[in-house]
């Protein structure tokens, strides 16, 4: 099965090519050049977007090829994989895990604190124009991330943290009410694919519908970012959609089939007791997030702790072996204007700082999620909180929404709390689309969803300062005072719509030199009334320069009568 044409392909104007990491001529490491008209040089941006912006066409059924090919030396335990049943599907292939009892370093966490800089950490380094060492440290320190599964060959390493280029992840999965079968599968395969065209810098598999396993075999075979999913979903699917059902071995087992598919971060619902609940009664919205729902019902029939909780060792030790990063949910996050900041969520916060350090002490890597709704003079305060309970590690939120009052744009209420909190220092948004609060979205939501993010991102690293950020601004600052088009269109985030735009009303070539577009027309742009300004001045200054050199010479001027 091949993925549609109009999903993948280079962006106009742009190119993908491969720059080999610093000292190491067998690492390549990609980046998107944008060749420019005025003189001007090529410029070369961080290129999250895989090979689905390459000039070769994507055969789904095939799977990528691996980008980690050093994995292949790598001596870990390995078996080989059984060829899954049924439907359309990637070809078998070895699981690899730390080989039972071995202490050798092996998480990236562990081998930054043994001094060693793993191949991923150079590929990630070389992308972000950093020194891998010092990456490492920011690892080592737990400041930073690299979610990468040792089941994940097709993955092109990347590293979240609050001193590297703000990341972003799109969700997509398929729910009870997409349609069964291959035809339904492919379209949630080929969302994570435009997703990631777009740039997302990772992607969540949230699946609740039907065949979620051979699903997310299929997404983790075509995936060059790191893919998250909240296995917890999987684990109710499992139980028949009953929380009452569920229980540590089944959801253990979850983890196990999801770790040797390659899945690279997984959301645990931990921070959430039984004894947060009763704050939440006062609630309007009480909880919003899906596994906290879930956990806070499961706790409350038996009136237990949440056996992810109190199987959180277990939980930290199986993911040390496939070097699955936990990314611990925030289940009681606001989900309502009036409910951010209460004593619920801050109390979970809280009890995650608790896991992080047992985590940490696992070697295994830790990211904390965070809200949900929350007004802008109380975004500051969520990345302090985040701060004093867990430390520096990243923190990852989802928006925040800054208003409840825009259902159909919350991709806008919610990409203003992201830039926010980013600024803040939030290392990973995860996006909202338009049809949050309505709807599943489909491929044009989840675009939507990406291109506002990315924004949020960027205008976050501008303000962060973060280095080689504000040279896009600025050549798309030139093109667009030298009225060179093609160029404003090709340095954009999304080229295709700035053109399609421009288009719209001065489609032909000839205009692509004009000095003006539709807004103003001719007479009234105001960047060719400036260019005229500058003419005039520069005459005038001509002209002033001419007489006093004429003076200067002992000339005069006028003649006396
Ligand atoms: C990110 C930050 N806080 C929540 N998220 C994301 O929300 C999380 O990573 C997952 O993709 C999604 C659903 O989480 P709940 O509703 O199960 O908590
Ligand atoms: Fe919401």
């Amino acid at each position: 099965m091949k993925l549609s044409e109009s999903t993948t392909g280079p962006l106009p104007g742009s190119a993908k090519i491969h720059r080999s990491a610093p000292g190491r001529p067998d690492i390549k490491v990609p980046f998107r050049r944008i060749e420019l008209g005025g003189g001007e040089k090529p410029i070369l941006l961080y290129d999250s977007s895989g090979p689905f912006t390459g000039q070769e066409p994507i055969d789904l059924a095939q799977g990528l090829p691996p980008a980690r090919s050093w994995l292949e030396g790598r001596g870990l335990e390995a078996r080989q994989a059984l060829a899954p049943q049924g439907l359309e599907h990637p070809a078998p292939r070895t699981i690899r895990r730390r080989p039972e009892g071995d202490e050798a370093p092996f998480t990236q966490l562990e081998c930054a604190r043994a001094g060693i800089v793993t191949d991923e950490m150079v590929y990630a380094a070389a992308r972000e124009e950093v020194s891998p060492t010092w990456l490492r440290d920011e690892i080592a320190a737990g400041r930073a991330v690299l979610p990468a599964n040792v089941n994940h060959p097709e993955l092109e390493p990347m590293v979240i943290g609050r001193k590297f280029r703000t990341k972003i992840n799109a969700n997509f999965g398929n729910s009870a009410l997409s349609g069964a079968g291959p035809a339904s599968m492919a379209d949630e395969v080929e969302k994570m694919a435009w997703a990631i065209r777009w740039g997302s810098d990772t992607v969540m598999d949230l699946s609740t519908g039907q065949h979620i396993s051979p699903l997310r075999s299929w997404i983790m075979r075509n995936a060059p970012v790191p893919v998250g999913t909240v296995p917890l979903y999987e684990a109710l699917e499992r139980a028949d959609g009953d929380p009452l059902k569920l229980n540590w071995e089944d959801f253990r087992d979850v983890l196990i089939e999801q770790a040797e598919q390659g899945v690279d971060y997984f959301t645990i619902h931990a921070g959430l007791r039984l004894a947060h609940v009763p704050l939440t009664a006062s609630r309007v919205c009480g909880i919003v997030s899906r596994g906290g729902a879930i956990m806070a019902r499961w706790c409350l029939a038996g009136h237990r702790e949440s056996f992810l909780y109190e199987h959180f060792r277990d939980i930290c030790a199986l993911c040390r072996r496939y070097d699955i990063t936990l990314s611990l949910g925030d289940g009681l996050r606001p989900g309502a204007i009036a409910d951010a900041n209460d004593a619920a969520q801050f109390a979970e916060l809280e009890t995650l700082g608790e896991l992080t350090k047992i985590a940490h002490e696992m070697g295994c890597q830790v990211m904390i999620e965070g809200p949900g709704h929350v007004p802008m003079d109380k975004i500051a305060d969520n990345v302090s909180k985040k701060d004093a309970f867990c430390g520096d590690v990243p923190f990852y939120t989802l928006g925040p929404l800054t208003t409840d009052v825009a259902p159909g744009y919350d991709h806008i209420t919610s990409a203003i709390g992201a830039a926010m909190i980013a600024w803040h220092g939030t290392a990973m948004l995860c996006y909202v689309t338009p049809k949050e609060h309505l709807g599943l979205p489909d491929r044009d939501d989840v675009k939507e969803g990406v291109i506002a993010y990315r924004i949020a991102a960027h205008a976050a690293d501008l303000a962060k300062g973060l280095p080689g950020v504000q040279a896009h601004d600025d050549a798309m600052s030139r093109a667009r005072f030298a009225f060179r088009w093609h160029d404003q269109f090709n340095l954009a985030l999304d080229p295709e719509r700035a053109r399609a735009f421009h288009d719209g009303t001065l489609p032909k070539e000839a205009q692509k030199s004009a000095h003006f577009c539709s807004m103003c027309g001719p007479r009234f742009c105001s960047m060719k009334i400036s260019q005229d300004v500058r003419d005039e001045a520069a005459r005038q200054q001509g002209m002033e320069a001419k007489s006093a050199e004429f003076a200067a010479q002992g000339g005069k001027l006028y003649v006396a009568a």
